[in-house]
């Protein structure tokens, strides 16, 4: 879509519903707050003025280390309307990460959850370039109280000019391996992402209520939670926590939202809670979306059958910005990634850059309008990612004759067994489906005569023995996907290594 040189997201996303009659409609809840749009209005100009009272200018940048309160969106909100760039962090990283983000990002103000500061703490000393810390919700300490200095502020304020293709925020993309890369993304790639998949593939509407386990600082939690219903007028509710299983079934028994968006190790995870059923938690639930990895079939149709409800899997990434790959309401086939959502295109290519042809295995590239151009200050990474209009995926798929994608693996995480590829992905998918399995990671090792061979790492469900197990599930994956991919060791965990975001970790568990 064209939109005007001068465009500011802020404009579209909360005046547009100001303007449309809904100022007194809830915006997010959270546990301990609610804000209608008119709310979200007024304390996101107050953020503004505080931003620009406290030295901020056009394009500086503030790093976010907020939990999912309705702060996150009065500050993000805030700076974009300032043109201010709001950078959002992971939650759940390390000091020495934050120190890394906030060193390359060159943020000058920071606004933190009370929870977070002590592992932020002894970086602090270290980044010189932080000019101020605003604590959000709890005890402030040494730095400034948000709740109080935002109330001091006026709720009036002008939106900045901004142009439709200049930075409005940063994500960080957390990658399986080394440092995380800033991703900074326009003005329009929010609506883009809202009108392509949010609109166009979700359907959401004025009337939904979204639950995202995935958190606002997570590209796919963003979009979800923020642009989504933002950009039709609905709700989303927020939770600060980490999304248990206990947690997720309490908040869609208590809000009964239209749209759960989960991860899924997470619906594997609900679905051995005894809790889990459509009658006891989530009569008003129309849709559910998966993504950050590719979701087992077996999930998909247990799920459908416990929860009455389907699951849409897609496929997204940080340099998207949210969802290009995925089923359609009433058009899903588990254990695939579905088709190309309308508005972006995709190819397959072999290790030479040429289309591959139905059926062989290839590197997906992705085309579409929320692209970002580029990684902060990493040339390299850049060229190697980003290839004029077309993006690489760095994940492998195949395309079967109606079209669809089924996922493979990582670039990195496949190998070849007796020289046929094996992907991971499917001898994991054949590992889950037995009932005995919750979760699965499947690495090559070299058995003792030198030669590559698949090996599983495998959680089990709750009360299953591993005696005799290695056998059984030897003969269940020959049986599902063929006799050369079965596992031929098998180690019995309680966890496997993730990033933050939920994705297996392979490279740790190789040799
Ligand atoms: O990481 C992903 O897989 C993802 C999926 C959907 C939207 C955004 C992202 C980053």
């Amino acid at each position: 879509m064209d939109y005007p040189r001068h465009y500011n997201a802020a404009t579209d996303f909360i005046d547009r519903n100001i303007a449309k009659g809904l100022s007194e409609k809830t915006a997010f809840i959270d546990p301990v707050r609610s804000l209608t749009y008119g709310d979200l209005g007024r304390e996101s100009c107050r953020a503004a003025n505080l931003m620009i009272s406290h030295g901020l200018g056009l394009e500086d940048r503030v790093a976010m280390l907020v939990h999912d309160t309705v702060d996150f969106p009065v500050i993000f909100w805030g700076a974009i309307k300032a043109g201010i760039v709001p950078v959002a962090l992971n939650t759940l990283l390390s000091t020495d990460q934050y120190h890394y983000i906030l060193e390359d990002s060159r943020a000058k103000v920071l606004f933190i959850s009370a929870a977070l500061l002590e592992t932020l703490k002894p970086a602090l000393a270290k980044l010189p370039r932080l000019k101020h810390i605003f604590v959000v919700g709890g005890d402030s300490g040494d730095h400034i109280d948000f709740a109080k200095s935002l109330a001091a502020e006026s709720d009036q304020f002008e939106t900045v000019e901004t142009c439709a293709d200049e930075t409005a925020f940063w994500l960080y993309s957390s990658g399986s391996t080394g440092m995380p890369k800033g991703v900074p993304h326009i003005h329009s790639s929010l609506m883009e992402t809202a009108r392509l998949f949010g609109q166009g593939v979700l359907g959401i509407q004025e009337d939904d209520m979204v639950y995202s386990a995935a958190k606002l600082f997570f590209a796919y939690g963003l979009g979800n939670g923020m642009s989504f219903p933002l950009s039709v007028g609905a709700t989303t509710i927020l939770f600060p926590g980490r999304p248990t299983p206990d947690a997720v079934l309490g908040l869609l028994k208590e809000h009964q939202p239209s749209i759960y968006c989960g991860v899924p190790t997470l619906y594997a995870a609900l679905l051995a809670h005894p809790d889990c059923n459509r009658e006891k938690t989530s009569a008003r639930l129309r849709i559910c979306l998966s993504a950050g990895e590719a979701l087992p079939e077996d999930v998909g149709t247990s799920w459908r059958k416990t929860m009455g409800v389907d699951i849409l899997d897609g496929v997204g990434s940080t340099e998207m910005l949210h969802i290009f790959l995925s089923n359609r309401p009433g058009d899903i086939v588990y254990g695939t990634s579905g088709i190309a959502v309308p508005g972006y295109d995709l190819r397959l290519v072999d290790e030479e850059g040429q289309d591959i042809t139905e059926d062989d295995v290839g590197e997906l590239l992705v085309r579409g309008s929320s692209a970002a151009s580029g990684y902060w200050n990493q040339r390299e990474k850049t060229r190697r990612t980003f290839e004029g209009e077309w993006t690489r995926t760095g994940d492998k798929y195949t395309r079967d004759s109606d079209g669809r994608y089924h996922y493979c693996g990582r670039t990195d995480d496949m190998f070849k067994v007796s020289g046929i590829w094996v992907s991971p992905f499917e001898v994991e998918s054949a590992l889950i489906s037995h009932e005995s399995v919750l979760e699965a990671a499947v690495v090559p090792f070299e058995d003792p005569d030198g030669l590559t061979k698949p090996k599983a790492f495998v959680i089990l469900q709750e009360g299953a023995s591993s005696d005799g197990m290695f056998e059984v599930l030897k003969d269940h994956v020959q049986t599902s996907v063929g006799k050369w991919k079965y596992p031929r060791e098998i180690v019995f965990v309680d966890s496997l290594p993730k990033t933050a975001t939920g994705k297996i970790q392979r490279f740790k568990l190789r040799d």
